[in-house]
């Protein structure tokens, strides 16, 4: 631990994590099967309609190391890394709208004892932070020319409290592909401003931890990169577009989801209806997480090997 972490130690604490809401960290006997079945801490249902979920997402084992930050080197970890993919047949057919043919998107959404609206009544009020890493699958690298949308909070009105965006964001007519930053992580309000960005560099787990006060309507954003502990990395920022109450409240979800380009020989009103037309390329791309855990601040935030912020994000 360098000059940096030692300058901010009069803010830490060592202690045991503050409150934890949700673990979405996968535990080794997690199968396949649960997955497919949505048991355990997925709802595994946004996906291709015609493939089981393992189709999509393969629990790595011991393949790929999971992030450093909540296992320690040399150590057998607590968790095992998630790889998430999409291909051409990752159409999404939601209770109505019809099929979603111009995504392509394969999302875990967080649940507990098989309800996720029941969670998110614990995970949507006060003030949580809502962690994940995610590292490159550079064996199934994305096209970044198009937009992801790969974490975020989504309430019943389809808006984002917080989104993690990747590539180049949709416009309507097509803009000079890609768009400056595309290679960067993204962390986005609820008006889609951008209030954190960081190169998604190769071989690198890329920590990430959004505050949000459910109360006063604020994020703040926490990022490092492999074992190097958390830092806060945005000011506390308004987010006051988004809903108050349970109409703010939303499922949880990480994963890959893949907007289209404007198809030219689409009819304006269709090219603007992004989840279902435009031009998608149909191959097999994806990420891997690791690290997707949701906490209450009340005792801090948690920063990585034992470490804790003594106050929240200020
Ligand atoms: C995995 O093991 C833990 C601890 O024994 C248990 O609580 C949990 O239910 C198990 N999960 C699955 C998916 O079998
Ligand atoms: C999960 O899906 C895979 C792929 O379709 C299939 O081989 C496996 O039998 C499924 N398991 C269950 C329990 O549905
Ligand atoms: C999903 O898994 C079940 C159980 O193994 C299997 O019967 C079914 O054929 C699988 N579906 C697809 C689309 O592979
Ligand atoms: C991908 O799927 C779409 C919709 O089903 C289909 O129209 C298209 O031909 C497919 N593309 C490829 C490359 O298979
Ligand atoms: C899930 O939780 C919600 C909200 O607490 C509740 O209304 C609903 O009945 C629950 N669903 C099931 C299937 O238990
Ligand atoms: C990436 O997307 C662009 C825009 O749709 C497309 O022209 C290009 O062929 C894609 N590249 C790959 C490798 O699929
Ligand atoms: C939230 O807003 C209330 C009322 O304006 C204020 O008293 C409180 O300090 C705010 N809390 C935070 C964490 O900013
Ligand atoms: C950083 C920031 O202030 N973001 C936005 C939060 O939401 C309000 C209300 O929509 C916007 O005005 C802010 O720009």
């Amino acid at each position: 631990m360098g000059p940096l972490l030692a300058g901010v130690l009069g803010f830490l604490a060592v202690a045991s994590a503050t409150p934890l809401l949700y673990d979405g960290r996968a535990p080794f006997n997690l199968t396949e099967n649960d997955l497919n079945d949505s048991l355990g801490p997925y709802l595994t249902v946004v996906k291709g309609s015609t493939e089981n979920a393992s189709h999509y997402s393969t629990l790595l084992g011991l393949a790929v190391p999971p992030t450093p930050l909540w296992n320690a080197y040399g150590v057998e970890p607590i968790e095992q890394s998630i790889s998430i993919s999409i291909d051409n047949t990752s159409i999404f057919v939601p209770g109505s709208g019809g099929p979603q043919y111009g995504f392509r998107r394969t999302e875990f959404i967080a649940q507990a004892n098989g309800n996720h609206t029941a969670l998110n009544e614990v995970l949507d009020v006060g003030t949580t932070v809502f962690h994940f890493s995610i590292i490159r699958n550079d064996i199934l690298p994305l096209n970044y020319s198009h937009e992801y949308q790969i974490v975020f909070i989504e309430p019943s009105d389809g808006t984002h409290i917080f989104g993690i965006q990747l590539g180049s964001p949709f416009t309507d007519p097509t803009g000079p592909l890609p768009a400056a930053n595309a290679h960067s992580l993204k962390l986005l309000d609820h008006a889609l401003n951008v209030l954190y960005s960081v190169p998604f560099t190769p071989l690198t787990w890329h920590n990430l931890a959004v505050q949000v006060d459910w109360s006063n309507r604020t994020l703040c954003g926490l990022y490092s990169a492999d074992g190097a502990p958390l830092q806060q990395v945005t000011e506390v920022a308004p987010n006051l577009s988004a809903p108050t109450g349970a109409a703010g409240q939303g499922d949880y979800h990480f994963g890959v989801l893949k907007l289209p380009l404007v198809n030219p020989n689409d009819r304006p009103t269709e090219q603007t209806d992004v989840a279902h037309y435009g031009l998608q390329e149909g191959s097999m791309e994806g990420l891997i997480y690791s690290g997707v855990f949701v906490e209450s601040s009340s005792d801090g935030i948690s920063l990585g090997h034992g470490l804790v912020s003594k106050s929240q994000c200020h």
